[in-house]
């Protein structure tokens, strides 16, 4: 290991358990060579199978194997390798964890992402809280950071942990529906656990659809406590940003893509990396001094409560990159498991008690998932530093433990391995001496009674568009239960956090809206927690669709396409087949995929070149006029060019400030230009408004029932 520590260490360890099938034998498990897989030892030309073939047996034995149980929550998931450093040592006050507090140590990583609900081969894009697990290989041991994309969550206690599974997950008569939150025995949970309001009102916002795990927050949920070298210790919450900024589908198209390419966010995750651009992510962290821990209006023990940052900012203190791909899903990317017991010297636990009983429930579920404690000995899972006990045997152990002496003490080797000192620089684990005291009860306290007044705070804190986007989820989500006292009852439960809100999903789904508000909306707003104040100033992995027929503008497309690119988005010309088109001037224009293959919905933006001829052919194509309209419904930047232009109104697309002659226009990410270009395509202006309108990620205020998609 190189003495600074860097993100090659866990690389240099999967190198010795890869395996290379190039300039390779086939053989048996014995490494006998086979010189025929492809017809069984029978007895005769049509006679029976029999037993002697061992390769055989040997085949379907293993075949029959193949499958682990799927993980109980978080079926679906997504991983990749990367790094993280941390910028400078202004934590080393805080935490003696070396990968906190060093800028000189560069920590390899491997990250999962998941949905919850659903199973191993659901939709990526359904309606769903995404994981978001991050396994430090730390010189100090593995640390795990087992967050989520939103910051709180349904339950307080982690003992209702298996109701609320049992209520979210398909339902067991008929194990409908699949990955999705929409149906009864969910809202009957909702209605009777008041305490699931304020993680309701973020499921059902626009967090729940990410466009891109690049493009969602991360975050640790609990406080936990950061302890530094005199035993001191602080609250922490920790927090990831996306460079990207956060930013979502559309619930429809989110729908469509479900059908389309159930994959989306996999694969774009495996595309971004391998195209170079990498997943980046800042580690933020709340801090507050334990002299404060009873200063707030909520109890930081309290799961489904976040810290506003306009009370304690998020402090940025380091970078997480994710540049590497898997190699082998399985091996890696299904064997890793997550422990929130997994911590490092200067991390350690509060008494949260969703986080003690994930305390118990990690380790215990990799127990039945992977078949024994050995699990840790799976590539994915080593520790970059050195693992040294007496635990010994089990199933599937790969180590030889050399030497008589399993046990401490011992003398018969030499006392090995011995206890660590925690003097001169020897990170032992010392856990915070925290004084507990208490009778034995089941109780929940009073501290955590409030679960009304921060759902408040997020429904305050949302913009007009995300608060539409809230309600029609409500409705959406509420229209699809059957029994209709669940319905009221979680109509009455949304009159605590806002009457407004309460009244608006009540109209929606047949259902009395309340009288009163039961207690006043006490205003206050945070707004960190609106995606409308997120970044939205790049293009960089934003995949942009230009459509072409024979006759386009060969100069647009290439102008389009360089000027786009340059700036890190994805630039595909769509044609109705795949090969090329021939451009006005008689030039070949390549064709990046055949429209009857893709769909808007797998696009951020596009693009209409000029080009009469072009323009007439897809005037005439279904596929491409609803493409333009169902990408004008979901909101997405269009840029059209001359005769381009013409396509927005076929496609029906109206009510729009159109460029006049030798003008761009630019009117709700719709940027048109009717003549006016440079010989060489559209100029620099054009360029420029179709970038920003594509950074800006959608334009939700667009005025766009009357388009039919
Ligand atoms: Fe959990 C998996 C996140 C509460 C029990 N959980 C799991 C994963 C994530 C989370 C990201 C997938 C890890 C991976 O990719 O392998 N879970 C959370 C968060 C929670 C939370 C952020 C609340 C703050 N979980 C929670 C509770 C319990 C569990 C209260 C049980 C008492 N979670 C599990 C589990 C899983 C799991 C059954 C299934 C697969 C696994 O652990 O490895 O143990």
């Amino acid at each position: 290991m190189s003495s600074s520590g860097d993100h090659a260490d866990k690389q240099r360890q999967l190198d010795e358990f890869r395996v290379d099938p190039r300039d390779s034998e086939l053989t048996t498990d014995q490494g006998v060579k086979v010189d025929d897989t492809d017809n069984s030892l029978s007895v005769g030309e049509r006679g029976p199978t029999i037993m002697d073939d061992f390769h055989f047996r040997e085949k379907i034995t293993h075949f029959d194997h193949e499958r682990i149980p799927e993980r109980v929550v978080h079926a679906r998931g997504s991983g990749a390798y990367g790094h993280f450093r941390v910028y400078d040592d202004s934590l080393a006050e805080y935490t003696v964890a070396e990968f906190l507090r060093d800028p000189s140590v560069e920590t390899p990583v491997f990250v999962r992402f998941s949905t919850v609900a659903g199973s191993r081969g659901s939709a990526d894009t359904v309606r769903d809280v995404r994981g978001f697990a991050t396994k430090f290989y730390t010189r100090q041991g593995n640390f795990d950071l087992v967050g989520n994309n939103m910051p709180v969550f349904f339950i307080q206690d982690g003992i209702k942990f298996p109701d609320f599974v049992h209520a979210v997950k398909p339902e067991p008569h008929n194990e409908i529906p699949q990955a999705s939150s929409a149906h009864d025995t969910l809202w009957d949970f909702v209605q009777l656990q008041p305490e699931t309001m304020h993680m309701m009102m973020w499921l059902m916002s626009d967090r729940a659809l990410p466009r891109s795990f690049a493009m969602m927050q991360g975050f640790g949920v609990h406080t936990f406590r950061l302890v530094n070298a005199e035993g001191r210790g602080t609250f922490v919450k920790f927090h990831w940003k996306p460079m990207l900024g956060t930013h979502s589908l559309d619930w429809d198209e989110t729908q469509k893509i479900a059908g389309k390419d159930p994959d989306f966010n996999r694969r774009d995750l495996w595309d971004a990396i391998e195209a170079g651009n990498f997943p980046e992510y800042e580690l933020c962290v709340q801090l507050v001094p334990e002299a404060d821990e009873h200063r707030f209006d909520f109890d930081l023990l309290d799961a489904t409560k976040i810290i506003p940052e306009e009370e304690v900012p998020a402090r940025p203190v380091g970078r997480l990159v994710l540049d590497r791909n898997p190699e082998n899903f399985f091996a890696e990317t299904e064997q890793v498991a997550f422990c929130l017991g997994n911590v490092v010297p200067g991390i350690d636990f509060t008494n949260d008690p969703l986080l003690q009983a994930r305390l118990f429930s990690y380790l215990d579920t990799q127990l039945i998932r992977l078949g024994g404690p050995n699990f840790t000995q799976l590539p994915v899972n080593r520790s970059v530093a050195p693992v040294r006990n007496h635990h010994r045997d089990a199933y599937h152990q790969t180590q030889i433990h050399q030497g008589r002496a399993a046990y401490h003490k011992n003398s018969l080797s030499g006392g090995c391995p011995a206890i660590g000192t925690g003097v001169d620089g020897d990170a032992v684990y010392r856990h915070y001496q925290e004084r507990v005291d208490g009778a034995k009860i089941r109780k929940r306290s009073e501290s955590f009674a409030d679960h009304y007044s921060q759902a408040t705070l997020f429904w305050n804190s949302m913009s007009d568009w995300e608060k539409e986007h809230i309600v029609s989820a409500f409705r959406f989500e509420l229209g699809k239960v059957e029994h209709k006292h669940i319905r009221e009852g979680v109509v009455e439960q949304l009159n605590h956090v806002d009457h407004d809100l309460a009244t608006q999903v009540a109209e929606g789904i047949g259902v009395e809206p309340p009288k009163a508000p039961v207690t006043e909306n006490h205003g206050r707003s945070s707004p960190a927690l609106s995606q409308a104040n997120s970044p939205a100033d790049t293009v960089k992995a934003r995949k942009v669709a230009v459509l072409v027929a024979d006759g386009v503008e060969a100069a647009d497309v290439t102008a389009v396409g360089e000027a786009l690119t340059e700036q890190g988005a994805i630039c595909e010309v769509l044609a109705a087949h795949d090969g090329a088109v021939r451009s006005a001037d008689g030039d070949q224009v390549e064709v990046t995929r055949a429209l009857p293959t893709v769909a808007s919905v797998l696009y951020d933006a596009v693009v209409i070149p000029g080009g009469e001829q072009s323009v007439r052919a897809l005037a005439e194509d279904g596929d491409a006029l609803h493409f333009v309209a169902e990408a004008y419904k979901h909101c997405k930047a269009i840029g059209a060019l001359d005769a381009g232009v013409e396509l927005l109104g076929r496609a029906g697309v109206s009510s729009l400030q159109i460029a006049t002659e030798g003008l761009v226009e630019v009117d709700q990410g719709v940027v048109t230009r009717r003549g006016g270009g440079a010989p060489g395509g559209p100029d620099d202006n054009f360029k420029r408004e179709l970038i920003n309108a594509i950074a800006a990620h959608r334009h939700w205020t667009r005025n766009k029932a009357h388009v039919p998609a």
